[in-house]
């Protein structure tokens, strides 16, 4: 019989092995765990409730703001900025920092979030997903801000996601490995799954959208042509599978391996993904499982975020896959 290990016990496990440990990162994370599953009850009941379509609102990002975005975004706002770790929140259906009372308990840390992403894609049930960074404040002894979110990925602290599908999954990182839980709704706890994920070395698998196809410059479409012929790291034609929800499509990715792309294109020349809430918390999540996000150029952990909402062209999986797509596309192949 595998022991039942909870979440909330595995990271008290996992303080314990850090002498210097406070309890603050374990007591946050907790608040995340706590979220993530109202999130998943949400999901799994907004169908009858009246929650799917649309608000009337547009979010920054130009999007219209599903009814499941607002709410996702309302209960991790709650949750977390009431916490009392966070002093600063980012939310990728806020406009702004929200920050929470700069009081004599100094809140340490600053999370930023994708609360429900791919929700145009929950109408016809295909799996939709929360992704998380904190990090910890630069200067905690100041009022919280907007500078406490505008660091590089390898300050991240903790990084993780959530994906509501056929189960609820959560995979969440400190740095020292990446580890997998399932949700189990009838007694409301996270389970243990998988401890130390990696990436396997190469795949089989490509993960892009090719409707972009003409939008694309000539080296990405020399890149993606030869993972469907044979001239590639496989010898043969890789299998194409592609979600259009970030959380499945990485998910897929973190435990079999290959490739997913959103690039860059000639509309959209930092791509569609955003730097803060998807592309450093997945790369991170892939560097400590033996893999790279890269946005073509460089590594994502080592761009500092300019603004809250930037956007970042993503390669990431497989080192061998990621490493093989950049040489074609810094032409050295
Ligand atoms: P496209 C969902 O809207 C999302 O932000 C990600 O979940 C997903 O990976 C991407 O957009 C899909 O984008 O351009 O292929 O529809």
């Amino acid at each position: 019989m595998i022991p039942t290990i909870t979440l909330n016990r595995f990271i008290r496990q996992e303080e314990k092995a850090h002498p210097y440990a406070t309890g603050e990162l374990t007591d946050l994370l907790y608040s995340i765990g706590l979220a993530v599953k109202m999130i998943s009850h949400l999901v799994a009941t907004a169908g009858y409730k009246g929650l799917h379509g649309y608000t009337d609102k547009v979010n920054i990002q130009g999007e219209i703001v599903h009814k499941l975005d607002q709410e996702a975004d309302e209960i991790l706002m709650e949750i977390l900025s009431s916490c009392g770790h966070f002093g600063s929140l980012v939310s990728e259906e806020r406009d702004q920092v929200v920050t929470t009372p700069f009081e004599s308990k100094v809140a340490k840390y600053a999370v930023a979030f994708d609360p429900l992403d791919g929700s145009s894609n929950i109408g016809s049930n295909i799996p939709v997903g929360t992704i998380f960074t904190v990090f910890k404040r630069k200067t905690p002894e100041e009022p919280p801000g907007i500078d406490d979110m505008l660091q590089p990925g390898r300050n991240v602290v903790a990084a993780g996601y959530a994906v509501y599908g056929s189960m609820t999954s959560f995979v969440y990182t400190c740095g020292s490995g990446v580890h997998g839980f399932t949700l189990d709704p009838e007694i409301g706890e996270f389970v243990l799954t998988e401890e130390e994920i990696k990436i396997p070395e190469s795949g089989s698998i490509y993960s892009v959208n090719e409707g972009y196809w003409e939008l694309w410059d000539d080296k990405t479409r020399d890149a993606v042509r030869r993972l469907k012929e044979s001239d590639n790291p496989l010898g043969k034609p890789y299998t194409s599978r592609y979600v259009g929800s970030l959380v499945s499509d990485f998910d897929r990715t973190l435990r079999r391996g290959g490739i997913f792309l959103h690039p860059a294109n000639k509309k959209r020349e930092r791509g569609k993904l955003r730097l803060l809430y998807e592309c450093i918390p997945l790369s991170y999540i892939a560097h400590v499982a033996g893999g790279i996000g890269t946005d073509g150029s460089v590594n994502v952990i080592d761009i500092e975020p300019k603004s809250i909402h930037e956007r970042c062209p993503l390669i990431i999986g497989s080192k061998k896959e990621v490493e093989w797509f950049l040489e074609i596309l810094n032409n050295n192949q």
